[in-house]
């Protein structure tokens, strides 16, 4: 299959297309390196040294004679490079992995929400006029998140996007259907998947797209068999208080001998999913493709669910780590429960692994190796979601 794989410089999207063309898929990674560009801005690096692009794509050339393809442009800008790109290549699949995705980023400040609703919004949206103007027959695959639903529910599992409602019309009769899941974003940046998710809807019904959006969880470690094969492939691995993720920050703390920062009581209970299942969902979705006719399909990407005071246990108890509870900067639930349907992927052949047998690994081969380049001043989380929650920090 030619894959054109959108955002493939980055967390997730590089691993993904390495392991695609290590299947045999055609690989063409479009990326505008913006997330190295936000590493600049924020004066922080990953704690993996990642290579340049141009080296990332010799190296991999070396190691297994694959050829990928690198276009760099921006997507939410650049509408007919893109349309042209789609016209001359005729891919059969697109995974769409470039939007700014750090919750604290899109809410450090106006110019920060501004610029993550702008890029993200344009991006899909261009995304998905260029398939239609194209006029090709492609199936698109979204990273959407599981934070479009909110963390909780009236006790029932999240379903996989669509909510079965019954309805009783004013004559007395009792109406069954099924409606996208209420949207309940908790930051700017979880809120333009929210968005994208209306955006699916309207070009799957007005123009037949064709859809699938992964409502992916947590993801959590670095590297997949392809980026292993050398140190030249390494994944990155943020661990800054804007882009890092809670588990691997709690990994890197560990290694550091800095006190896990547990946001206000830790009941916050998330969906997680390791790098190298991210890797596989995406290969499910590409080889299952969507039918002609189908509706968007929604399937949520994640493994387990987890509290984050009980991940920070065990990570302290792991590797011989303090916790400490801090101010919550963000505007959220001090503590929820969370149950999910995920069946759709598992269905398709997901075997996942879990984190009681790759977090120590990911302990000693990336946080503890690495942590030598970690800088501690860039681990506090010091986007507040408003003014109540920065007085609460420095009050
Ligand atoms: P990332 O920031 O590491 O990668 C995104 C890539 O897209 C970057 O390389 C960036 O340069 C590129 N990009 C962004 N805007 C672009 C534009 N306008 N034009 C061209 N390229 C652009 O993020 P990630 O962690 O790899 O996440 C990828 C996707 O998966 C995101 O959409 C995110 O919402 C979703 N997701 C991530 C996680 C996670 O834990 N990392 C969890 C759930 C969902
Ligand atoms: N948290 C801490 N301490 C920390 C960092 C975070 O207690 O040092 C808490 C947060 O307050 C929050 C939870 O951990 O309650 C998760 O935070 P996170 O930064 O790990 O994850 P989040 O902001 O939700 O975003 C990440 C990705 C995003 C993706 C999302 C999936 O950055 O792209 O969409 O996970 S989900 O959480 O399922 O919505």
């Amino acid at each position: 299959m030619k894959v054109v794989i959108l955002g493939g410089d980055g967390f997730c999207g590089w691993p993904t297309a390495l392991h695609l063309s290590n299947q045999g898929h055609d690989i063409i990674i479009v990326d505008n390196l913006s997330r190295r560009k936000i590493d600049i801005e924020l004066e922080v690096e990953s704690l993996t040294p990642i290579a340049p692009m141009g080296v990332r794509l010799a190296t991999w050339k070396e190691k297994t004679g694959k050829e990928i393809r690198f276009e760099n442009f921006d997507l939410a800008e650049n509408y007919v490079r893109f349309l042209d790109l789609l016209k001359e290549e005729e891919p059969d699949a697109i995974v769409h992995f470039a939007e700014q995705r750090a919750a604290p980023y899109s809410m450090k400040s106006s110019y920060h929400k501004r610029y993550t609703v702008n890029n993200n919004l344009n991006a899909t949206n261009n995304v998905l006029a260029a398939m239609v103007e194209s006029k090709q027959d492609i199936h698109l695959v979204h990273l959407g998140t599981m934070g479009v639903y909110g963390y909780g529910t009236a006790g029932m599992k999240i379903p996989e996007g669509y909510l079965p409602i019954k309805v009783e019309t004013d004559d007395g009769r009792l109406i069954e259907t099924e409606i996208l899941y209420p949207a309940n974003p908790g930051s700017i940046y979880h809120m333009t998947k929210t968005q994208d998710q209306l955006l699916f809807a309207f070009y799957n019904k007005n123009d037949g797209l064709r859809i699938t959006d992964l409502h992916q969880g947590i993801v959590w470690g670095t590297q997949t068999p392809e980026t292993k094969l050398d140190e030249k492939l390494i994944n990155r691995f943020d661990y800054d208080g804007d882009y890092g993720t809670v588990l691997n920050r709690f990994l890197m703390q560990a290694a550091v001998g800095y006190p896990l920062t547990v946001h206000g009581s830790g009941g916050q209970t998330r969906a997680f999913i390791h790098i190298q299942d991210t890797v596989r969902c995406i290969e499910l979705a590409i080889t299952n493709m969507v039918q002609n006719g189908e509706r968007v399909r929604i399937l949520n990407q994640m493994t387990e669910t987890h509290r984050v005071s009980e991940l920070a246990d065990l990570v302290a108890r792991k590797m011989d780590a303090e916790v400490k509870n801090v101010p919550n900067p963000r505007n959220e639930a001090d503590a929820n429960d969370l149950f999910v349907e995920n069946r759709g992927l598992i269905g398709l052949g997901l075997n996942p692994i879990t984190l009681e047998e790759g977090l120590l690994e990911e302990a000693r081969d990336i946080a503890k190796k690495y942590a030598h380049r970690c800088d501690r001043t860039k681990i506090p989380c010091v986007s507040y979601w408003n003014e109540t929650r920065e007085a609460d920090q420095n009050g």
